[in-house]
């Protein structure tokens, strides 16, 4: 994979080591050079995208030929005049009064002041992607979607996103990730605007505000950032029962993704799909990821959450530009159309259910690839508008009321966000599909409009545009039936059940999952300072399960609450858990920590390795540079003792020295410690930065291994006995990786857990 490791690699923390490519040795990398005159536009990045190639109305226009900010030769006003001197206000004299006559002085201060635009109400910090959907033509039978067919290949932007926090919140909190998906269909837009969590906190629009207003921070001190542990949300979510099931999913290890790159989104909502014959079928949609689900570990996420707030948005942007592309598959749960809308006693309608994978198959349907990072966050990444209601021919809605206040809100929050009705001519949201649209005017209109009757029916202008049946591709509602009824404000019996399914999500948790879950909800509500919401929570929890209850009870020194009545008597979904498969490892990062004094030869053969096998190594040094003291090809620094955090590594890996009088690898020279070699027991000498990298990885059961002389010992110092679970050691680096690698696949050593998760 990695044609050149990503930025970050070698930027964080700025140890002043120079950026070369691991595992391509000798590779030299671009001196910068300091700038004389003024020279062409610059090449965008392999990884960026270049601008919108379509117009306002959905033309293919030629965007070489388009303006791009900031790579002419020369510095303009916005009105194209070249600027002789941006540094200096006009002024009388050079200690003189600033005249206003300095239009340039004005346009720059002016265009500064507007440079923000009003944050997502929700969702507002986010990272996304470009790519590319491809169909497998496997749905045609159930949609007449054109890019569902067979290898119909479609651009995609996905934008992931937590939901609580602001713009500049941290990456890593407990909360819900949104995965919104645009597809750029010959159709038109295709809007999939889900989350990695597969039901939601309540089952009618209405309510959407007061979720929100209780999640966010309180309105007098505007505390808590981005969190879900405080009084307000758990207050909300004890009296809306409903909650409960999303509730859970938030405090297990989904909450806490290791990357967007490894978490599973799903629609939530049940759609209706309409092939080419009518024919109708019920969903719900699911992207799977390649690399499987994995999460961090709680005390890993608020440390992050300090030491690197970006941590998502670095590792989507890095992963790309580093040529491994994450890959999602899309699947369907397809469900027979019945006039009750129902599956096996599940309401599909109601959208805090899932329909167990077990009971109906996610089947595939194509294949989603990120490659592509956006040049221009504001642009592009702020200034994306997705809205359920963008839907094309063989996709339609069903009558889930959370998804009906939807349709109206997304529509609506763009106008505050996006300052008017013309947010769809924004690069970024621009159709790929022809446009002739009868709308007019209005902020920030970039279409020049032809015609002189934009009115239906014409005659001035030919009749044109005609409206288009079903025939010619228009987009025509399913002729469903609604229901004879009475104007009620009503909930459905049928969505009375808020407890056998979270009892089934928590019954199919491993009981390491189950544990952390049990941590989640002891944190949280140890934060909440009411009694009364805690002992509120805790009855909800009794109707789910006793165990859960009792230890969260246990947790917060308070008495557990009898469940109201009889438990639901459900089978597990295994497809709910995280643990127990193996996963592809591309993309991991290992680091290699050496002190450089000895045994260069294997970090080399192990660097070029990981490399090779589509990780990414870092080596950890006790300083930034080079080494090249044995001759060989200099070994580049990426990380130092000061700067490397284990919460950066999915592995760590002790580059020992060969025992004396060894040519297992090809060393020059023996030494061991990491650190400040003055002799004495090899690990006594071991730098504690070193020793606290090891142990606290150790902590979070990363895979941890080690080769040569001192490599052992500086593992036990750090308390990582080599024998213990996922400790290895080996003479050969070659073995050692090789077992690491298998660990890795499986995420973390869950054999650690529990004991290892008391965090000192
Ligand atoms: Fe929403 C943004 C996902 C219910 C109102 N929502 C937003 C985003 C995602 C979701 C991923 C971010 C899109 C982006 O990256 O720009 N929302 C969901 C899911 C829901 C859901 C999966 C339930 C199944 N949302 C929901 C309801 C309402 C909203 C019930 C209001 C009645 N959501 C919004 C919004 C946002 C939004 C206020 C904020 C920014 C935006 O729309 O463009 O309109």
């Amino acid at each position: 994979m990695a044609a050149r490791p990503p930025h970050g690699q070698h930027s964080a923390g700025g140890n002043g080591s120079e950026p070369e490519i691991p595992g391509r040795p000798g590779v030299e990398p671009p001196q910068l050079e300091e700038p004389t005159e003024p020279r062409g536009p610059l090449p965008p990045k392999a990884d960026q995208t270049k601008p919108e190639p379509y117009s306002a109305t959905g033309e293919e226009v030629d965007t070489d030929a388009n303006v791009r900010a900031q790579t002419g030769p020369y510095l303009t006003t916005a009105q194209g005049l070249r600027l002789p001197d941006t540094d200096h206000s006009l002024k009388a004299g050079d200690r003189g009064p600033v005249l206003l006559q300095d239009h340039h002085l004005r346009e720059k201060i002016m265009h500064f002041d507007h440079e923000r635009i009003p944050e997502r109400v929700v969702h507002a910090r986010g990272a996304a992607a470009h790519g590319v959907f491809r169909g497998y033509g496997s749905a045609t039978s159930v949609s007449k979607a054109a890019f569902l067919g067979k290898d119909v290949e479609t651009p995609v932007f996905v934008r992931f996103s937590t939901v609580l926090g602001s713009r500049g919140s941290a990456d890593t909190v407990r909360d819900t990730r949104g995965f919104a998906t645009k597809f750029y269909t010959t159709e038109g837009v295709f809007d999939l605007v889900g989350n990695n969590i597969p039901v939601f906190f309540i089952q009618d629009a209405i309510k959407f505000p007061d979720i929100i207003h209780a999640g966010k921070p309180h309105p007098d001190r505007e505390i808590p950032q981005a969190q879900s542990a405080h009084d307000t949300f758990w207050d909300f979510v004890s009296l809306h029962t409903e909650a409960a099931h999303h509730t859970l999913w938030n405090m297990s290890d989904r909450g806490i993704p290791r990357s967007f790159r490894m978490m599973e989104g799903f629609g939530v909502h049940t759609f209706r799909l309409v092939n080419e014959q009518g024919g109708t079928t019920l969903v719900k949609f699911h992207w799977k990821p390649k690399l499987g689900v994995h999460s961090l570990t709680w005390e890993e996420a608020q440390i992050i959450n300090g030491v690197d707030p970006d941590f998502h948005r670095r590792d989507l942007a890095d992963a790309i530009e580093a040529g491994a592309h994450p890959e999602w598959e899309l699947g369907i749960q397809t469900f027979p159309d019945t006039p009750e809308q129902t599956f096996e006693g599940i309401d599909l309608l109601d959208p805090t259910k899932i329909v167990p994978e077990e009971w109906a198959p996610v089947q595939p349907i194509g294949l989603l690839t990120l490659n592509a990072n956006p040049s221009n966050f504001f642009a592009e990444t702020e200034q994306v508008a997705f809205h359920p209601g963008h839907l094309v021919p063989g996709i339609d809605i069903t009558d889930d009321a959370l998804l009906a206040g939807r349709l109206f809100s997304y529509l609506d929050t763009q106008l505050t966000r996006l300052g008017g009705p013309n947010f769809a001519q924004i690069p970024v949201n621009r159709t790929h599909a022809p446009v002739n649209d009868m709308l007019r005017d209005g902020l920030h209109q970039t279409g020049v409009h032809q015609g002189v009757a934009p009115y239906h029916p014409n005659s001035l202008d030919g009749g044109c545009p005609f409206q288009a049946a079903a025939a010619q591709g228009g987009y025509v509602e399913v002729p469903v039936e609604t229901p004879k009824a009475a104007k009620v404000r009503e909930v459905p019996a049928s969505f009375a059940d808020h407890t056998s399914q979270p009892r089934r999500f928590w019954l199919s948790l491993t009981p390491v999952e189950r544990e952390h879950v049990v941590a989640a909800y002891t944190f949280e509500l140890s934060k909440c300072y009411e009694n009364t919401v805690k002992e509120r929570v805790l009855r909800t929890l009794a109707d789910i399960d006793p165990v859960l209850c009792s230890q969260v009870a246990d947790g917060l020194g308070l008495p557990a609450p009898d469940p109201s009545g009889r438990l639901a008597e459900v089978d597990p979904s295994p497809a709910l858990s995280q643990v127990g498969n193996s996963w592809p490892t591309q993309g991991r990062i290992i680091g290699i920590i050496t002190d450089g004094g000895s045994g260069l030869d294997a970090v080399r053969t192990v660097r070029d390795a990981v490399d090779a096998g589509g990780m990414v190594p870092l080596v950890i040094a006790p300083a930034g540079g080079r080494f090249d003291g044995d001759g060989g090809e200099p070994v580049t620094v990426q990380r130092t003792f000061a700067n490397a955090r284990s919460t950066e590594f999915d592995a760590l890996l002790v580059a020992g020295a060969p025992a004396r009088g060894s040519d297992a690898y090809g060393a020059r020279d023996a030494k061991a410690g990491l650190g400040p070699a003055t002799g004495g027991g090899e690990g006594a000498n071991t730098d504690p930065r070193v020793l606290h990298l090891l142990s606290e990885a150790y902590r979070h059961a990363k895979p941890l291994g080690g080769w040569g002389a001192g490599a052992a010992d500086v593992l036990a110092a750090a308390g990582c006995a080599a024998g213990s679970a996922g400790v290895v050691t080996d003479d050969d680096p070659r073995a050692v990786l090789g077992e690491i690698v298998e660990l890795l696949s499986r995420h973390r050593v869950w054999d650690r857990f529990p004991a290892a998760a008391v965090v000192s």
